[in-house]
């Protein structure tokens, strides 16, 4: 029988296919702890920026005074980094030195 591509089952790349489809990286947004930034300020951040509420925001924050530094979410790395520009520029913008990062999940 001649070959056809309609009875073609592709069974043979089927096979020798290598799955090329990874998930998504995630990325985790990291608060910095330093000693200037007020309680008030870092608490209003985690609500504005990653919608917590303000019994989170305070664990989130205090977590982050005592250990030196927190995770506040993690997203897609377009979301993450606007969320790193946002929280940076809003703490500029309010004279602090609160810095957020980046990191690969
Ligand atoms: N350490 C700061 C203070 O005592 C509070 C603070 C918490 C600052 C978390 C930054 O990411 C931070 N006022």
């Amino acid at each position: 029988m001649p070959y056809s591509p309609e009875q073609d089952d592709g069974n043979l790349l089927l096979e020798h296919a290598k799955p090329k489809v990874k998930p998504p990286k995630k990325y985790q947004v990291v608060l910095m702890n330093d000693d200037y930034t007020p309680m008030d300020f870092v608490v209003e951040v985690l609500q504005r920026f990653f919608g917590l509420d303000e019994l989170k925001a305070n664990a989130v924050m205090l977590a982050v005074h005592h250990d030196g530094k927190g995770v506040c979410g993690v997203y897609s790395r377009e979301v993450a980094e606007m969320k790193v520009q946002q929280v940076n520029s809003f703490s500029r913008q309010h004279k602090h030195p609160l810095m957020c990062q980046l990191e690969v999940a």
